[in-house]
Order: C-alpha cells, then sequence, then structure tokens
C-alpha cells in the first residue's frame, strides 16, 4: 500500500514550509540584537532614590564594541569607564532626540557609550522609549534628589523672589526664572553625585538640538584620560555682567580660605586681566563638557562649591553653571588639565564652533559653515585663551574675526 509514504511526504512538505514561514518573519524586520532587547521596557534602568544602586544599576557591563574604524585603532583599543549625561524635562524629548541621533551618527555608533538621563521629575515612557531607541549604547534614567533641587535652609526665599521680579522686569535673560536656577546650581554641584554618575570616571554633557558637524575619528573620553585632561572646551565667551555681579568676590573669598586648592601653574590670566583682582568674565560654555568626574568629586571642587553655594548668587543673583566650572577650572586645575577641541565641530543656539583649517574640515567630513566659525571673533575669549598657552592661531583665523 502507498498511503504511508504518501502521508510521510506531506507531512515532510508542511514542516518544510512551516521552516521556511518562521526563517523568513524573523529576517524581514533585520532588527539587531541589541537594540531588540534595549526596547523592550523592562530593560530601562531607573534610579529614583538617593542611594548609590549596585554596581550593575549604575554601570551595567558594556556591550561589545563594534565596527571602530581601523584608522583610530590606536586611541580606542580600549573604551573608558565614561558615559554621555544629559539634565531634561520630558517636554525636551525632540530637541534631545536631536542631539543623541547627533552624537551617534558622528561619534557614538562606533563606541556605544552609556547615556544618563536625569531630571527633577521622573521620565515618561515617550522620553525613554525614544532615547533608548537611538542611543547605542545602555540608558540610565534618574530622578534628582529633591535636596539637590530645592532651596537651602540659609536661602532667603522671599528676598530671592524678590531679586526674580526685579530681574524679570529688567529683562535679563531667565531672569525671572527659579526652575532656571535650581537647574544652574544642579549642573554646578550635584549632577555628578547622582548615584548613577558613581561609577563613571569621565562625562560627556549633551543639552537639546545641539549639532556636531564633524566626524570625531577619535575617543574624546581616552584622549582626556591618556592626555590627563580634567576638563574640556570647544567654545568660550563673556558672561552677562548682570547674572554674576558678586561671583568672583565669592570665588575670590574661597580662594583666601583655602590657598591649598590653588593650582600652580593654573589659566588664572584667561580668567582675570589683572593677577585675580577682577573677573574679565571669560567662561567656557557649559553645554558642551568633556570632562573628569573624579575632579568634580574631589575634595578642592566640593569645597569651592559649598562656599559658593553658602553665599547664596545662585538665587540672589543668577549664576550659570558655566562661569561657575570655568573659575574652578581655571583657579584649582593647571593649564595643562584644560582641553581645546578643535575637531569637536559643534553648535548650541546661537554660536557654532567649526574648525578654521580647511584640510580638517575635510578630513573630518564637516557640514559647517566656517564663516560661522565663533572662535576669532569680538565675543569668544578663545584667542584669549591661545594666548595665555602660547598656542599659535590656525591660519585663517585673521579672515574669521
Ligand atoms: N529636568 C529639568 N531640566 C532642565 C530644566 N531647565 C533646564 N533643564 C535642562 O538644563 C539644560 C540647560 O537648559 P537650557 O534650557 O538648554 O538652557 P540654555 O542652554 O542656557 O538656554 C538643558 O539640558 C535642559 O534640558 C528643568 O526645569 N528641569
Ligand atoms: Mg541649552
Amino acid at each position: 500500500m502507498s498511503s504511508g509514504p504518501k502521508y510521510m511526504r506531506y507531512l515532510l512538505f508542511a514542516a518544510v514550509g512551516l521552516a521556511i514561514v518562521f526563517f523568513v518573519s524573523r529576517s524581514a524586520i533585520p532588527i539587531p540584537e541589541n537594540i531588540r532587547s534595549k526596547l523592550n521596557p523592562t530593560n530601562y534602568k531607573d534610579t529614583v532614590t538617593s542611594q548609590p544602586p549596585s554596581h550593575n544599576d549604575a554601570a551595567p557591563p558594556n556591550p561589545p564594541v563594534k565596527d571602530i574604524p581601523a584608522a583610530s585603532s590606536a586611541p580606542t583599543a580600549g573604551r573608558v569607564n565614561a558615559t554621555f549625561v544629559t539634565l531634561a524635562r520630558n517636554s525636551d524629548v525632540w530637541d534631545i532626540a536631536k542631539s543623541i541621533r547627533t552624537v551617534e551618527d558622528r561619534f557614538n555608533r562606533n563606541y556605544h557609550y552609556d547615556w544618563v538621563f536625569l531630571n527633577d521629575k521622573p521620565f515618561d515612557k515617550t522620553f525613554k522609549k525614544v532615547t533608548t531607541s537611538l542611543a547605542s549604547g545602555n540608558t540610565h534614567y534618574g530622578v534628582i534628589p529633591t535636596e539637590h533641587w530645592s532651596y537651602p535652609e540659609w536661602i532667603d526665599q522671599e528676598k530671592a523672589k524678590k531679586v526674580r521680579e526685579e530681574m524679570g522686569q529688567k529683562k535679563i535673560i531667565y531672569g525671572d526664572s527659579e526652575s532656571y536656577r535650581h537647574m544652574c546650581r544642579y549642573e554646578s554641584g550635584f549632577f555628578f553625585r547622582h548615584p548613577l554618575m558613581l561609577n563613571y570616571e569621565y562625562y560627556w554633557r549633551v543639552e537639546p538640538s545641539i549639532e556636531l558637524f564633524c566626524d570625531i575619528s577619535f575617543d574624546p573620553f581616552r584622549f582626556m584620560k591618556e592626555k590627563n585632561k580634567k576638563y574640556s572646551f570647544v567654545l568660550s565667551l563673556y558672561e552677562y555682567f548682570d547674572t554674576i555681579p558678586t561671583l568672583w568676590d565669592s570665588a575670590k573669598k574661597f580662594m583666601g580660605n583655602h590657598p591649598e586648592h590653588i593650582a600652580e601653574g593654573n589659566a588664572m590670566d584667561f580668567l582675570s586681566d589683572d593677577g585675580g583682582k577682577t573677573y574679565n568674565k571669560c567662561h567656557f560654555w557649559s553645554n558642551f563638557e568633556v570632562g573628569s568626574l573624579e575632579w568634580l568629586r574631589s575634595k578642592q571642587y566640593i569645597d569651592y562649591f559649598e562656599s559658593l553655594d553658602r553665599d547664596g548668587g545662585f538665587f540672589y543673583e543668577r549664576w550659570g553653571d558655566a562661569p561657575v566650572h570655568s573659575i574652578a577650572a581655571g583657579v584649582m586645575l593647571k593649564k595643562e588639565e584644560i582641553h581645546f577641541f578643535d575637531e569637536i565641530a559643534y553648535y548650541h543656539i546661537p554660536f557654532t564652533h567649526c574648525p578654521t583649517t580647511e584640510q580638517k574640515r575635510l578630513d573630518l567630513k564637516c557640514h559647517c559653515n566656517p564663516e560661522e566659525n565663533f572662535d576669532w571673533k569680538g565675543y569668544s575669549c578663545t584667542s584669549r585663551w591661545f594666548q595665555v598657552n602660547g598656542m599659535e592661531k590656525p591660519e585663517g583665523a585673521e579672515n574669521q574675526s
């Protein structure tokens, strides 16, 4: 009888057919394994408490490093213990999405460094979903402890409110904003102490709506570590004086009380034209920073922040974290520990850093308009940085002033 083998043949066809359907359905949408698992919401890391999390929560094992271009093999032989860090509100989601995309396209797609997001309120599902899908490394979401985003007990809140009203009437930028002041104080003294940040050595701060214009063909974190750099910048400028009338007095008081924290061979001449008597208002623009978390967590920096914080200018004036970080770096670091990253072409409204040297722009596939480069314009302090360090300005700088 032939019914037995025929039956077996049908079964075999059915099995092969099923196997083909299964294979096609698996491979039709080519989502890489690591992204697929990242899109599972249970894989977001949330840290809400102010307690340090376990090592796993704070810095989970790094994903495999893929696609590192051979040309950059020397500086990227291994990754550094570092993370991107972004302070943001839920409403910033689409603006930070742009920033993540530009950072990934120009750099992080080859490195997969982690990304820490911090907020004074819990991040919502959309924020987590969108940012996790765009970032190629692990993402972590932290809520800021209330004591880091509120008034210290020594602040007279009535006085602070009056200042906000007055500064609002004078149309000083963010002069009337209470949240902006908490933000500046947080970036000045606390982000590096958030539990999610504790296991990292270096950070790269990224704000919403920034743009990178050139390929980054090396690992800036690794550069910082290997060259023993503690702080870096791409843009520098003069601060709006009405936001910091007494900041320099407060910094001088700290220097007087803590001569042991002042570095020999520091960059005081970048900050002051008279050996420290007065502040010339030059500062590094802190919406971009790659820096050492260990330096910010050091006794010298914490002593500095606490001394400034006691003086109340975060609330009675509107001290920005940019001049606060810059004064710290200029006074407590050696000049050589601060680095200007010319190769990192960058935009944050309203200023652009675009490398002056044409060959550099071509080699790095830059898409910035060199005429928009702010470095050598009158309101930039980068010429002064070059002068203080005895560095020669690149050819063509004179045509961009
Ligand atoms: N969570 C949170 N983030 C804020 C708040 N205000 C500002 N930020 C973030 O702090 C950073 C600086 O704020 P931004 O509005 O860009 O200030 P600007 O660059 O000085 O104009 C950005 O990363 C913002 O997303 C706030 O009230 N809450
Ligand atoms: Mg900004």
